[in-house]
């Protein structure tokens, strides 16, 4: 009920009556009070004057379903949504649904205002307090093999920066491999974990989280990161926002088939801050420095050292010097 009345308002320029809204939906004024009550706990601003009726002033900034929906216009991305106020981890949640087809749909993603175990990779810790950021998941069911599954972080990686770009004016930039950043500062995090029997992969799960309206961090973390609220001074649509990244995602998985095509590629090497600087890694029990001259079409990175050796860099750190 509390969405039709929703839809009716949105909908509606000027002020309507409960009568009308109860006309039209079929049921009492009494449920359509009840409904309006509703959504105003839930931070709507519906303005009421006697004799003239209702009418939507804002809509709340904080990421909610009906908000969300009436943004979204993907094909397969977000076709099934579902939203928490709270949860531990979106990719915890989505892996716990993920091998139950039916329920969990191709294109299944679980977004969070809030996570109380939000996770980076290796056992990190991702974090935000409630509404500051964005907290979300999608989970796809690809017919590709285990070693393909390399594609998607740097592909979601260049749609999300592609996205963040377009939609706020902010110069960022990728840092390999799950990185976006904004000068020397993380402004998004990206994971993705996969389940595989052999040769084939079951589901493959990527989790985003974006610092949108965050003003400060927790000092371990505050020399290096950001948000977009820190970047711009200004406040956006979160749900506007989301269905926007979404879009991205599904359009530049779509471009290239889910592969790193030499286009996407050269896309994220324009992209990418890690590309052209010095790097150090570990190889041989050894601490090895060279310059990222760019990545291969696995994702991995290719460096090359002070004595022309080269390398390809695909797991652990990889120390990029001047960046966090
Ligand atoms: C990541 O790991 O950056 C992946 C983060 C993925 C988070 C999303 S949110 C939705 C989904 N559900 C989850 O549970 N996770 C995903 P990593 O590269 O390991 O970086 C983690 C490190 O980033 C931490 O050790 C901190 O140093 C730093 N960090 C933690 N929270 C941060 C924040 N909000 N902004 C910037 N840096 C942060």
């Amino acid at each position: 009920m509390r969405n039709k009345v929703l839809e009716i308002l949105e909908k509606t320029d000027n002020y309507i009556s409960g009568q009308d809204i109860s006309k039209e939906l079929g049921v009492s004024r009494q449920s359509v009070w009840k409904a309006i009550n509703a959504l105003k706990e839930r931070g709507y601003i519906i303005d009421s004057i006697t004799n003239k009726g209702y009418k939507l002033i804002t809509v709340p900034n904080y990421l909610n379903e009906q908000g969300l929906k009436n943004y979204l216009n993907t094909a397969i991305i977000g076709k099934k949504l579902i939203v928490f106020d709270t949860i531990d981890s979106t990719n915890d949640y989505l892996k716990s649904i993920g091998s139950n087809k039916e329920e969990c749909i191709n294109g299944t993603v679980a977004v969070s205002r809030e996570q109380t175990k939000g996770k980076g990779r290796l056992g990190r810790v991702w974090q935000t307090k409630k509404d500051d950021g964005i907290a979300f998941s999608f989970l796809l069911r690809p017919n590709m093999t285990p070693n393909e599954v390399s594609a998607i972080t740097p592909l979601t990686g260049l749609a999300v920066c592609k996205a963040i770009k377009q939609y706020t004016g902010l110069n960022c930039k990728i840092k390999w491999p799950n990185d976006i950043i904004i000068e020397n500062r993380k402004l998004v995090g990206i994971l993705t974990e996969m389940s595989a029997e052999f040769d084939a992969v079951e589901y493959v799960i990527t989790g985003i989280g974006i610092n949108v309206e965050h003003k400060e961090f927790p000092e371990e973390i505050a020399y290096k990161a950001t948000s977009i609220f820190l970047e711009t001074g200004k406040h956006i649509n979160k749900n506007e926002f989301l269905a926007y990244v979404l879009k991205q995602i599904e359009d530049e998985f779509i471009r290239n088939d889910m592969h790193l095509t030499p286009q996407a590629i050269e896309e994220y090497t324009e992209m990418c801050a890690t590309i052209g600087r010095n790097v150090t890694f570990e190889r041989f029990g050894k601490k090895l420095s060279g310059i990222a001259t760019g990545i291969e079409k696995d994702g991995e990175l290719s460096v090359t050292l002070d004595n022309g050796e080269k390398f390809t860099v695909n797991s652990g750190e990889v120390t990029v010097q001047g960046i966090y």
